[in-house]
């Protein structure tokens, strides 16, 4: 009982950005059980489906990947573990649309949850691999940084493309600009661009992550510059207010609950303005409980 308990505050903090580390002193075994719990919740299956304008979600319920689409050719942003890599493929075509036609894979951070199926969609579409300049090493070696815990790796994959903020991606109608925002990852690159709904234009913003998860803040941390970088990301993420908010865990925005509220002649539930500012003033504070927890813990050792 005890041990389930722990197990769950492990993963409920490492989900919603709280340092379970405060309540569990961080025992690696407890890694295991953390992954291995939420592998099933990671590659349970779900319907595809239109978000907004081009935007699809072809993930599966736990993991999101978006496809972006075109004529030109398409985006595809994220896979999740590399077994659900069946799912996404057979999502994209329940939408009606070719594999073959993915000609670039974007990534947001270079976590195992993220792009363990990147390698395998790469060979096989040969789309070219475009993520942030300091994730590259981390995507090319298939590691966590600072961190050599094999349950963490993934199978590397080739960066064909660096970007940093301010950097465009296009194909064809497709213009999507990156955004660094370090922190969760050192190379974490957000993605915004405009998608046309009916006669309106909105602003999509696929944000990276800044949770702390994983992540040693003080001590040895997880790469030099981390707290400056999540401070710099979080001062960023206020000045911005996506009418779309996305983000690589779909708990993140509530994709099911706002999936649920979509019905022909309705306002689409994922435009809203304030959502991107609710979730990063509940993440900032998340982040700076979770600086002060391991910096306790810390001073204690
Ligand atoms: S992440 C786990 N990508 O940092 C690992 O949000 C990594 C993340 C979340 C959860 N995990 O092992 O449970
Ligand atoms: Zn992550």
């Amino acid at each position: 009982m005890a041990l389930t308990l722990r197990i769950l505050s492990l993963v409920t903090g490492l989900l919603v950005g709280a340092s379970a580390s405060a309540q569990t002193p961080a025992p690696p075994p407890s890694l295991t059980d953390a992954i291995k719990a939420r592998y099933a919740a990671w590659n349970a299956p779900t319907e595809p489906f239109k978000i907004i304008g081009n935007v699809h979600y072809v993930g599966t319920n736990g993991l999101a990947s978006y496809l972006i689409t075109s004529p030109a050719g398409h985006v595809l942003v994220d896979t999740g573990l590399r077994e659900a890599n069946p799912q996404i493929k057979a999502n994209i075509a329940k939408l009606g649309f070719q594999l073959a036609d993915v000609k670039v894979l974007l990534n947001t951070h270079a976590h195992f949850d993220h792009t363990a199926g990147l390698a395998d969609l790469k060979a096989e579409t040969g789309a070219q691999m475009v993520a942030g300049e300091v994730d590259k090493p981390l995507l090319e070696g298939g590691y966590y940084p600072n961190n050599s815990d094999p349950r963490l790796r993934f199978e590397p994959v080739k960066v064909d493309r660096t970007v940093k903020t301010g950097d465009v991606v296009e194909i064809g109608p497709i213009r999507m600009t990156a955004i660094s925002t370090p922190g969760h990852s050192p190379g974490c690159t957000s993605w915004s661009l405009n998608v046309k709904d009916g006669d309106a234009t909105r602003s999509v913003l696929i944000f990276c992550s800044a949770t702390v998860a994983l992540n040693r803040l003080v001590g040895t941390p997880t790469h030099a510059t981390i707290v400056d970088d999540y401070r710099k990301t979080f001062a960023w993420a206020k000045t911005v207010s996506p009418d779309v908010f996305l983000a690589p865990h779909p708990e993140m925005y509530g994709m099911a609950e706002k999936r649920a509220l979509m019905g022909e002649g309705k306002p689409n539930p994922f435009v809203d303005k304030a959502a991107f500012g609710a979730y990063i003033a509940k993440l900032e504070a998340a982040f700076e409980d979770g600086l002060k927890k391991q910096q306790a813990e810390t001073a204690k050792n």
